[in-house]
């Protein structure tokens, strides 16, 4: 059979990329509706070079539609997700607005596939920096089991949508022309004060919640527990973050500290794990000076793993780095690819 496809936020950063990603896909698409705010209805996209119209995002928007990606923002999939879903439609979310109801399938398909066939309709992709961290661990996890995670991320400009990395782009030129640097997006829109990305590190992603973490920082910690363990509040695996915004376009890195439960395992056995791990692409050679670069991800679908190193104070415990694009693994892949998963097994519409 085939399908019919809704992209939600078919503007935005992610929204463009879905396209591409669904035209690359083994999915058959019957059709695809673009949709967007009312501000971009009438504009034009294509899809497998046939031109196709922009048209403002309702409830009747999803008749007849099949599958929904959606990345939109979370207030337009509260909003309209349980709209499309009443019309039939199986959603997949990019956005926050569902990740921690437990009814809601969290998922990575190299990490927790089974959970989609737990679906009511809805189905979430988790953040980008949490997404890539769990496609490396996910080896390491099944093998020699993990009781601690600390992690610290250094992630690009688009993650905080497009309009984010436009004024990440003019600072940069205002520098180097000697000019003054504005900034109203960044560090994040929701919240009061705005402070330049170029040239600088901004150590807040989202806004502050209880204790000094950040939203970002929270979401990695409860996203990983969920799709690790399904209980976003497991206290048998610990994790905690610290999130910066770093001045790249494209691409996260993260530096993962992992505590394993196996206290024999060495890096040889954490590297040979990772290195048949699946999507995963192993980066590790520091003779010929090899490892994951946030240019050379971007534009890929996989997760870049190196720089596997022990503590070497700390029996089973490991240092690595992390990179991968998370427009596509960290958002648009990670969709498409658990829509093919919904369709080559028969998932989109379950009795
Ligand atoms: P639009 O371009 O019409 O504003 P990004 O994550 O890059 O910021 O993109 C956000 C996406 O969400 C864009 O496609 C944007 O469309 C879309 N969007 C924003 N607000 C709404 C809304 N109220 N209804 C539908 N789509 C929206
Ligand atoms: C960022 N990780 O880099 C965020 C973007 O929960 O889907 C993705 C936010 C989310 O700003």
């Amino acid at each position: 059979r085939t399908y019919n496809v809704a992209i939600l936020g078919a503007t935005g950063a992610v929204g463009t990329r879905l396209v591409q990603q669904l035209e690359q896909s083994t999915i058959p698409v019957a059709s695809v509706k673009l949709l967007a705010s009312a501000r971009s209805a009438g504009k034009k996209a294509t899809f497998k070079g046939e031109e196709v119209t922009i048209e403002e995002a309702t409830p009747e928007a999803f008749v007849g539609i099949d599958i929904v990606l959606a990345s939109a923002g979370g207030s337009v999939s509260k909003r309209l997700l349980p709209e499309a879903v009443k019309r039939g439609a199986v959603c997949i979310d990019n956005t926050s607005a569902f990740r921690m109801d437990p009814e809601v399938p969290l998922v990575v398909p190299e990490v927790n596939p089974e959970q989609l066939k737990k679906h009511h309709g809805i189905i979430a992709n988790p953040n980008c920096s949490t997404i890539q961290m769990v496609v490396a661990l996910k080896p390491v996890f099944e093998k020699f089991g993990i009781e601690q995670v600390i992690v610290s991320t250094y992630q690009a400009a688009s993650g905080a949508g497009q309009s984010a990395l436009n004024e990440f782009f003019q600072e940069s030129r205002d520098y180097l022309d000697d000019k003054e640097m504005s900034a109203e997006i960044l560090p994040t829109a929701s919240d009061k004060k705005h402070y330049p990305l170029a040239f600088n590190l901004l150590p807040q992603i989202d806004v502050f919640e209880d204790e000094g973490y950040t939203h970002e920082e929270w979401k990695m910690i409860h996203e990983t527990k969920k799709i690790l363990l399904n209980d976003m509040n497991a206290t048998d695996l610990k994790v905690t973050a610290t999130c910066v915004r770093v001045p790249v376009p494209i691409s996260h890195g993260e530096s993962v500290y992992v505590q394993v439960k196996d206290k024999k395992a060495t890096a040889q056995d954490i590297r040979a794990a990772i290195a048949e791990g699946e999507g995963i692409v192993l980066q590790d050679d520091p003779s010929q000076q090899i490892y994951p670069q946030p240019l050379n991800a971007v534009g890929t679908r996989e997760t870049y793993v190196g720089r596997i190193r022990p503590d070497q104070e700390n029996a089973g415990a490991f240092n690595m780095w992390v990179v991968s694009d998370n427009l596509l693994k960290g958002a648009a892949w990670n969709t498409v690819e658990i829509a093919e998963r919904l369709v080559s097994e028969d998932l989109v519409h379950p009795q």
